[in-house]
């Protein structure tokens, strides 16, 4: 064995070029993961304490990151520990409420970018044991609560930012001058990491963040000592430079449609903020989770749902009671999520999304159509259709490879109304035009599918439109679409939205952005439309390159019309 590889070192003698890690066991992790589908994410830390508020001052943005937004001196932040005693900290309770919710894996905050180790580590003695009354290590309880109830476990780790450390990257407050990377990476990261991966049995992965000042040989050395601790160990793209095993999306980012290039992975907020925050009760609804879980695994991906325990050791009861919501939604509805795959068909609107098993199709319709139900571009022969949740067979006509379902009045389920087809032979025959991958001329990017960026931004279900597109201090309250790589071309634009005439006026901008330069936009004014929803042009043409990696809508001027609400745009090729 190499002990100098196992104590962190980059430098193992060896060839270094000499694959550490079995590609065989990684697929293996990867396929469990795959079957997984729903896991939980928790962030908890020293941040709890203040909850989004620092000496009186309401502080923007996610709670985890208020040592930054206060610029919050070290030696200041510090002082939080002597505070920290989550007395109702309860491992078993805390899986169990994972284990309602249907999900099957927890991840778990092990460091923030605050540098505050949620362990006990012998490598710094900022940590829960060594620095907090509390003085015990509740990773020790979480990850066996998780393996005697069957959930996999894995750690966050924050391996780039570290805001306690001169040499971790972030802290420009405290520690205005260069950064020695390697040194941080060898004091802090390497033996760190070596702790979780050997003290809290089989991780099933681990989940680093905000990649940035390390390098390709420092992130491959960091990966290899994973791979040779853990082999089954699977590790998110956000380590770096390419070399995750899995794709992570941006935080709260869906692909527009299906993606199957490789496994993915949504982390995503159950309000507004990761780490917990007194004020923020901003919680999405039960139905539109249960939908975006149907909409993610519907295009190939993993949902990882956030809770922010308080600095009591407590979920909160908001996010209890949503979670079980969506696990009694599991309980009957499991069967069209777990070990499905992803839809072979695209998705032409947002009244339906697709998951599929052998000989089974699983529509989900996760916006009641009414009545009548056209479901289209399916050449197999159906033996059966009928709902998950009552097991009623669903009466409906054939026409070549249209499918005319009649459905009931009112949903048979209030969420998501799993429609099964039972079908001849193993996958389902797609007609051309209908695959997953061939999208249309017209493209329809409902505000449903974005991610609403901005705190004050709100989706409302009934009108299925955005509103409240405030401008605020630096920040804009805006949709981003993802293509990821799907819609490289020359559009079109058109705009669905509804505004009234006190609120017209702002210029709106579609942009195509690629993270670097300004955006390729096309612009254009909100009009009054009296209140309703109309479809109106916008002048010029969106230029989308392949590598795009958002198209935005936001009032890049003023927020005079941050009231109008819209629907969709659509890009017509
Ligand atoms: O751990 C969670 C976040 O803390 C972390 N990723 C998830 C899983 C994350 N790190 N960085 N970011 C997310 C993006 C941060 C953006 C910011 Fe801001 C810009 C932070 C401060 C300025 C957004 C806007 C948050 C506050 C204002």
């Amino acid at each position: 064995m190499c002990a100098v590889l196992l104590a962190g070192l980059s430098a193992c003698g060896g060839n270094p070029k000499q694959p550490a890690e079995s590609p065989g066991q990684t697929a293996e992790a990867l396929k469990k993961f795959d079957d997984e589908k729903f896991g939980m994410f928790i962030h908890w830390g020293l941040y709890a304490i203040p909850a989004g508020e620092w000496k009186g001052q309401y502080v923007r943005g996610i709670g985890e990151w208020i040592m930054n937004r206060a610029r919050i001196p070290v030696k200041e932040y510090e002082q939080l520990a002597k505070q920290f005693n989550p007395v109702k900290f309860n491992a078993g309770e805390w899986a169990q409420v994972a284990k309602d919710a249907g999900m099957k894996y927890v991840v778990i905050t092990s460091k923030h970018h605050d540098g505050f180790a949620m362990y006990g580590s012998k490598v710094s003695k900022y940590n829960i044991v060594d620095a907090t009354p509390f003085a015990r290590d509740p990773m020790k309880d979480l990850s066996a609560a998780c393996a005697a109830a069957g959930l996999g476990f894995g750690f966050y780790y924050s391996q780039d930012q570290d805001w306690h450390e001169p040499n971790g990257r972030g802290n420009t407050w405290d520690f205005p001058a260069g950064r020695n990377s390697q040194q941080y990476l060898r004091d802090k990261v390497m033996p760190q990491v070596k702790e979780i991966l050997t003290g809290y049995g089989q991780l099933s992965l681990i989940w680093f963040d905000t990649p940035g000042m390390l390098s390709d040989q420092q992130v491959t050395d960091l990966r290899r000592m994973v791979k040779t601790l853990q082999p089954m160990c699977l590790i998110n793209s956000r380590i770096g430079h390419g070399k995750g095993d899995y794709l992570q999306t941006g935080d709260n980012a869906i692909p527009i449609q299906v993606y199957s290039k490789t496994k993915w992975e949504v982390p995503a907020t159950l309000n507004d903020t990761w780490g917990f925050k007194k004020n923020d009760h901003n919680w999405k609804a039960p139905a539109d989770l249960i939908a975006k879980l149907a909409d993610i695994v519907s295009k190939g991906g993993n949902y990882l749902l956030n809770v922010g325990p308080t600095a009591e050791g407590l979920i909160p009861e908001e996010s209890q009671s949503i979670l079980r919501t969506i696990g009694k939604w599991l309980d009957v509805n499991g069967e069209s999520i777990y070990g499905t795959s992803a839809s072979p068909f695209y998705f032409p609107d947002i009244t339906w999304r697709c998951t599929v098993k052998p000989g089974k199709v699983y529509l989900h319709l996760i916006n009641w159509p009414g009545r009548e139900f056209r479901f289209e571009g399916l050449e197999s022969e159906v033996k059966k259709a009928y709902f998950l949740a009552n097991g009623k067979d669903v009466p409906y006509k054939r026409e070549g490879n249209t499918l005319q379902f009649t459905l009931p009045e009112a949903p048979v389920d209030p969420y998501d109304s799993v429609l099964v087809l039972d079908i001849a032979g193993t996958t389902p025959r797609v007609a051309a035009g209908f695959a997953s991958g061939s999208l249309p001329a017209k493209l329809d990017l409902y505000a449903w599918t974005a991610r609403l960026r901005g705190e004050e931004i709100r989706y409302d279900r009934k009108s299925m439109s955005a509103t409240n597109f405030k401008n605020v201090d630096t920040e804009k309250n805006e949709l981003w679409w993802y293509p990821y790589e799907s819609l490289e071309g020359n559009y079109s634009v058109e705009i669905t939205y509804a505004c009234d005439s006190k609120a017209a006026g702002s210029e709106f901008r579609i942009g195509a952005y690629d993270g670097q330069n300004a955006p390729r936009a096309v612009e254009g004014r909100i009009e009054s439309t009296g209140g309703e929803f109309v479809t109106r042009k916008v002048k010029g043409t969106l230029q989308v390159a392949r590598d795009d990696r958002y198209i935005g809508f936001s009032l890049p001027d003023d927020d005079k019309s941050a009231g109008v609400r819209v629907r969709k745009i659509t890009l017509i090729r």
